[in-house]
């Protein structure tokens, strides 16, 4: 797509630099916001147009890498941009893209920007936003330079500062974004190594290299030939699949692009992620929609036509036909309109029908040549609609028996006073230690605590009636009041926040990852809706004078260490685990609206806590072993 020209900047450079300002003044409404989600959106807009680069057929190599701190540097071996002047701003190419509000993709032909985040505002976004910011492109034997500095403003125009060899070509932008514009500065490893990866997953053949420079230097070559077919893969490692082969199809219509890969495992999930120009879809819509349509549809007419399922037996239901599902869907499209709540959700109607009839033919072909394969799906799909309806009664009956064992219920819940919800926070402690200082501790009016005894099941392999059998699960159904399978319902939900609190260490992180799995199965629209927190006990105290100051990692340590006049004494305390605190020392550094830290936990958080419990929790052996012994030294698993 390109842009259409709402050009209203002239040539001055005022007014150029007016439009970086505006930037900094609502730096929300260019990057969501200006917490640690806003800071890594800078790196995604420079990557998303080195991709765009590699889309377009020109690169194949991309870097990133985080330089002591905490600077930024994005590599292609693209084209370089174009080094040329633009006629309507009278500046250089390159410095209009980084400095003129939406340039990006007005300039040059051909090919539409597939790739671009929620906001797609591109490089000049990035500079507004940095302290100081360089760009290096190499085309045609030389090596062009400009830097800019205190959010966008250039030192001096675009300039020829070295040679080099005429094949050399490629851009390089390296930047440091502004401390005074951002909550934080400190990158977080796993945030971009998942991000890469899945861009790398969604666009085969492109390499993506990400270093880090800062402490333990540590590098990851992201690089798939077989892209969404190696996702699909991945995300399988540590189960069952039912047959060998991925499913995928690809097929093009209208400019329109939609891949699938599937594969059906034994656990009884379904896993479906989808993605729009490599946007994660998380609140789906009608490309997913579409290839949801088609494999209930496909699957019931094989079945019937090969006798497997009769002519007087129900037809299997969309649940049916997903359950141990794990399924790609990746839509590229020139013009896609995002819709809901957090605009993660494609609006485009012709795609629904494109992505039903591309994804339902090849499904087709696939079960024709497979019928071995096919058979097992068919058969898989039989035994889940069969369990679909014993789990109705079994529902039906635990209903009957009384409101899930209320008495049972009232000892364990200490609940908040207000009965708004708006106003009101669930914590799901760890253990019976920490359970009583957070109820001794807390705010009583809007604070609910419900200390966590017993183990969570393990839903991963349970279905919904073993799952609501199990004492801690009814107790945490009751208490959010939404219900549960049909009869869940999202306005009845009874806190606003629900916060997982946990220590920092192994065991903690495993019940969080239990609590994840949970809510995700069964509760996936509060996860969406983003009522679902991680507390953050902190790692260390630093005391100097009479101030306490707590902070969560090494990083943040070091980085307010350094912000002391170096005349200050300090004396820095390692935190203890949330059972050993006393109640005021759990409420100040934990629970105080006031001055916690809280980490919302995204649907994507999910995926990688999916992957991760299927370590923790899965048949094999070896990779749990692995895990923990990785993980024990590291305080914060970071899920
Ligand atoms: C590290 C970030 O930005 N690479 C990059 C950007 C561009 C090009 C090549 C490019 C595009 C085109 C023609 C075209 C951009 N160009 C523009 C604009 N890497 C990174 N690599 N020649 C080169 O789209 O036709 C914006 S981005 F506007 F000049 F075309």
């Amino acid at each position: 797509m390109k842009e259409e020209n709402k050009g209203n900047y002239g040539d001055s450079d005022i007014q150029v630099l007016e439009g970086l300002e505006a930037v900094r003044k609502r730096p929300g409404m260019y990057i969501g916001n200006t917490n640690e989600a806003g800071l890594h959106h800078l790196v995604w807009e420079i990557v998303d147009n080195a991709v765009d680069e590699a889309l377009a057929g020109y690169c194949d190599d991309i870097e990133v890498e985080i330089e002591k701190g905490n600077v930024i540097t994005v590599k292609d071996d693209g084209r370089g941009m174009p080094t040329g002047m633009n006629e309507k701003t009278g500046l250089s190419t390159i410095e209009t893209i980084f400095t003129v509000l939406h340039a990006g993709g007005k300039f040059g032909g051909g090919g539409y920007k597939v790739s671009g985040g929620l906001h797609g505002v591109g490089a000049s976004v990035v500079n507004a936003l940095s302290d100081w910011l360089e760009v290096r492109v190499y085309r045609d034997g030389k090596v062009y330079y400009q830097r800019f500095e205190n959010g966008g403003h250039p030192v001096e125009p675009l300039k020829v500062i070295d040679e080099c060899s005429v094949d050399r070509t490629g851009t390089t932008v390296t930047f440091h974004a502004d401390p005074t514009m951002f909550e934080t500065t400190v990158y977080n490893w796993d945030t971009l190594y998942k991000r890469l990866q899945e861009m790398a997953f969604l666009n085969k053949g492109i390499r993506i290299t990400l270093i880090d420079h800062r402490e333990d230097e540590r590098k990851e070559i992201f690089h798939y030939n077989g892209g969404i077919i190696e996702y699909v893969q991945m995300l399988n490692k540590h189960k069952q699949p039912l047959f060998d082969d991925v499913v995928y199809v690809e097929g093009r219509e209208e400019d329109i692009l939609i891949e699938v890969a599937m594969q059906y495992n034994d656990s009884y999930n379904a896993a479906i992620y989808s993605f729009t120009n490599n946007i994660h879809t998380t609140e789906g819509g009608t490309h997913e929609d579409g290839a949801k349509q088609a494999l209930t549809r496909v699957i019931n007419n094989y079945a019937k036509q090969n006798k497997l399922l009769k002519d007087n037996d129900d037809s299997l239901t969309g649940e049916d036909v997903r359950e141990g599902i794990v399924m790609i869907v990746s839509c590229k499209h020139p013009n896609p309109q995002f819709e809901g709540q957090t605009k993660t959700k494609l609006g485009n109607s012709e795609v629904k029908k494109i992505a039903s009839d591309v994804f339902g033919n090849g499904l087709e072909r696939f079960l024709m040549e497979n019928p071995d394969a096919a058979r097992v799906i068919v058969e898989k799909c039989m035994t889940a609609s069969r369990a679909r309806l014993a789990a109705k009664k079994a529902r039906e009956l635990t209903r009957r028996k009384g409101d899930l064992d209320i008495t049972n219920f009232y000892g364990k819940l200490s609940d908040c006073k207000s009965k708004d919800p708006s106003e009101c926070e669930i914590f799901l402690v760890e253990g019976d230690s920490a359970g009583g200082s957070a109820k001794k501790g807390r705010n009583s009016m809007t604070q609910a605590i419900l200390p966590l005894r017993g183990k969570i099941l393990n839903v991963e392999k349970a279905r919904l009636d073993r799952a609501l059998s199990n004492e801690e699960i009814r107790t945490i159904i009751t208490a959010f009041g939404t219900g549960i399978g049909d009869e869940f319902d999202l306005s009845k939900l009874r806190y606003n926040k629900i916060i997982i609190m946990t220590d920092a260490d192994v065991d903690g992180s495993h019940i969080r990852v239990l609590l994840l799995t949970l809510f995700y199965r069964f509760f996936k629209p509060i996860v969406e809706a983003g009522h679902v927190y991680a507390a953050q006990p902190p790692l260390f105290s630093i005391k100097h004078g009479k101030t306490i100051k707590y902070v969560l990692t090494e990083e943040e340590k070091n980085e307010y260490i350094s912000s002391l006049p170096s005349s200050t004494k300090y004396e820095i305390g390692r935190m203890k685990g949330l059972g050993e605190m006393n109640a005021d020392e759990l409420f100040e550094t934990t629970m105080d609206i006031e001055k916690r830290t809280l980490r919302q936990i995204t649907v994507d958080d999910t995926i990688a806590a999916d992957e991760i419990f299927s370590t923790l929790m899965g048949e094999e052996v070896e990779p749990r072993r692995k895990f923990i012994e990785e993980n024990a030294q590291y305080a914060d698993l970071d899920i």
